[in-house]
């Protein structure tokens, strides 16, 4: 099935997908204001706390914030790594890509251009980052780069380890059938198509929890966080980011795509590919054609939900009433 204008996002963040389509449909505006718009909900909801401020602290207990725009069309990127004390990511993303001919913006040199472009600073801690710092430091976690230092496995610290699908399993039963609960998920990639088949695709995130201090995750890197091409389609991808970006899904996805692969075999190939290197990575990609044909493949029980929700879009459903059950 195909069907433009299209708005598709790795995670059941159904106000995120709805604000997308209102801006690209009801108020008529571009894919990038669309995509833009979508991604700063999650980031003001802070999305199961994984998106925006006030997650995933670093080793010193500081969130920072990774995010990133592609235009499909001309192959312009902004994208943001490492971003300080700023919360809306996604927005200096574009800000780069849209004000400057340069691509990726890192740390603190990232948030001088974010002021500099009328981005106001804030704390991005929150109780909840502050208390599973405190929590990681008590246990007494080692730093994740002292590789000759072990960390004690009773300690239930890092360095990071992804949801196994079993666990995840097990929790999703535990809940019984109901929405998905907090700190189950992560990133929010985003892929928004118009009528037109002009087509971006974008990430935003706060990474990992307890990552080493300056970590920049996949989600800013072009190719594997996401990636766009006007004619053939957008890919993004969630997960394990360390492994991934090893494997650039999404440039893969969209390079299949183009040799005329239907999305749903390339997202299962290329997340099987990651698995035989990563048996035991978690992670997810999405691959939307342009004609607004897709295919996702994950490691995790949670893609029933979602799949519900897009499919139940894509159907001509009102988003805002594509529910999850
Ligand atoms: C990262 N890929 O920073 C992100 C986090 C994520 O599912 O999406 N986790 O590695």
């Amino acid at each position: 099935t195909g069907l433009l204008p299209v708005v598709i996002n790795t995670w059941p963040f159904t106000n995120a997908t709805a604000a997308a389509w209102n801006t690209l449909v009801n108020k008529k505006g571009s894919i990038y204001d669309a995509l833009v718009d979508g991604c700063s909900v999650c980031e003001i909801e802070r999305c199961d706390g994984s998106v925006g401020p006030g997650g995933s602290p670093d080793e010193n207990g500081e969130t920072t914030l990774d995010a990133m725009v592609m235009n499909g069309q001309t192959f312009d990127v902004g994208a943001v790594g490492c971003l300080r004390r700023i919360p809306k990511a996604i927005a200096v993303a574009r800000a780069v890509m849209d004000y400057t001919e340069q691509t990726l913006l890192v740390g603190e040199l990232a948030t001088q251009f974010a002021v500099e472009m009328g981005f106001k600073e804030m704390n991005l801690s929150s109780d909840s980052s502050i208390t599973m710092w405190k929590d990681w430091k008590t246990r007494n976690c080692q730093p994740n780069y002292r590789t000759n230092v072990t960390p004690d496995p009773t300690k239930n610290c890092g360095p990071y380890k992804p949801k196994s699908v079993l666990e995840s399993l097990q929790q999703t039963e535990n809940r019984g059938n109901k929405n998905i609960g907090p700190r189950n998920h992560d990133t929010i990639g985003m892929v928004v198509i118009d009528e037109h088949g002009n087509i971006t695709a974008g990430t935003t995130t706060n990474g990992l929890n307890h990552k080493i201090p300056g970590r920049v995750g996949d989600s800013p890197i072009m190719g594997a966080g996401a990636y766009a091409m006007n004619g053939v389609g957008g890919a993004v991808a969630t997960g394990d980011g360390d492994v991934m970006m090893r494997f650039l899904p999404s440039f893969l996805a969209v390079s299949q795509m183009a040799a005329g692969v239907p999305p749903g075999i390339i997202t299962k190939l290329t997340i099987q590919n990651i698995a035989k290197y990563y048996p035991k990575f978690s992670g997810a990609l999405i691959a939307v054609d342009n004609k607004g044909t897709y295919g996702e493949l994950m490691y995790c029980i949670m893609s029933i939900y979602r799949y519900m929700a897009v499919n139940s879009m894509l159907m001509g459903n009102d988003p805002t009433t594509a529910t999850l059950s």
